[in-house]
């Protein structure tokens, strides 16, 4: 499809974007827009800053992603996540069950694989992120990568990025990368549209009452004054009624990669994938290396790291 043909694209009629049991209205609903790269760095960073975010179309090389796809398919399908027989770039999620806690243990080796680390520091990707930056850019340790079922209740609630990075430079900047497509009904990441303020705004309160709290306290995301572990809300409707705004979705296609600011707020929907494909992202975090790094992401991604 065109960029031109995707701005065009309407909300498909068959389905509604859905989180946390609540339905988000056609009127409280609308579409990401797509950048191309050929643009160039100084028109896209301009996009970035004004609207906290750029989706950048075809920035990878398609067949590239689609064989990561595959090869991480292929290292989960002992856990019976995957239809056997099938072909595992498609990611068809297996009808029976799966040993959820043998894909957290691979999930976990995945991350700390060679592959995945040179998937995420693929050359286009790098070279991208250094002009972006205005700099050299660096690759957060911590990264991480989300398989979602479809017809699970997973959902990613609403959030912006600097509340779990506090201990650096606020100059940070996520690349959230759809590792296969994945189209609105797939439930990948709505954008609530102009919310970067509204992060800058809530981090500005979240400083004015933090000081009754220890420095570890205060970079932490679970601290007490945050409401829900750090999460802004799971009521996805809601907050677009509140802030008199919209959630934005895209049909996310492998070789996309959505740059975010740390303070954009975003969330996911759920997966109702009707030919029951998985969706499989990563969001990885970069900045300036001459700017502060939070050494708290030196490590590798582990569950329940509190970070
Ligand atoms: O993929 C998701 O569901 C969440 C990703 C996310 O929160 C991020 O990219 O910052």
């Amino acid at each position: 499809m065109s960029i031109a043909a995707d701005v065009m694209q309407v909300q498909k009629p068959e389905f509604s974007l859905a989180a946390h049991g609540r339905t988000l209205p056609a009127e409280r609903t609308g579409w990401l827009t797509p950048t191309d790269p050929a643009i160039g760095v100084d028109a896209i960073r301009r996009r970035y800053q004004d609207d906290g975010y750029v989706w950048l179309k075809s920035l990878l090389p398609k067949a590239g992603v689609i064989d990561f796809r595959r090869w991480v398919f292929e290292h989960l399908a002992e856990t019976g996540l995957v239809e056997s027989g099938s072909d595992f770039s498609l990611g068809i999620a297996s009808a029976g069950g799966f040993d959820k806690s043998l894909a957290d243990r691979r999930l976990m080796s995945l991350v700390r694989s060679a592959a995945y680390e040179g998937f995420c520091a693929q050359p286009p990707l790098a070279r991208f992120m250094d002009d972006f930056l205005q700099g050299i850019s660096y690759l957060h340790k911590r990264k991480l990568m989300r398989f979602i079922q479809p017809g699970s209740p997973t959902a990613t609630p609403a959030h912006y990025d600097l509340v779990y990075l506090r201990g650096g430079t606020s100059r940070l900047v996520t690349a959230w990368i759809p590792i296969g497509d994945i189209p609105t009904e797939m439930g990948g990441l709505v954008y609530l549209e102009g919310s970067h303020a509204l992060g800058v705004k809530m981090e500005a309160e979240f400083r004015a009452m933090s000081g009754d709290l220890s420095p570890e306290e205060r970079i932490s995301a679970y601290n007490s004054h945050m409401a829900e572990g750090g999460w802004v809300s799971k009521d996805l409707p809601d907050m677009a009624e509140r802030f008199d705004t919209r959630w934005l979705a895209a049909d996310y296609e492998a070789g996309d990669v959505v740059l975010h600011s740390p303070y954009m707020i975003h969330a996911s929907t759920i997966n109702q994938d009707r030919s029951r494909r998985l969706r499989l992202s990563t969001d990885i975090r970069y900045q300036n290396v001459d700017d502060e790094i939070d050494v708290r992401w030196n490590n590798h991604w582990s569950l329940g790291d509190m970070l």
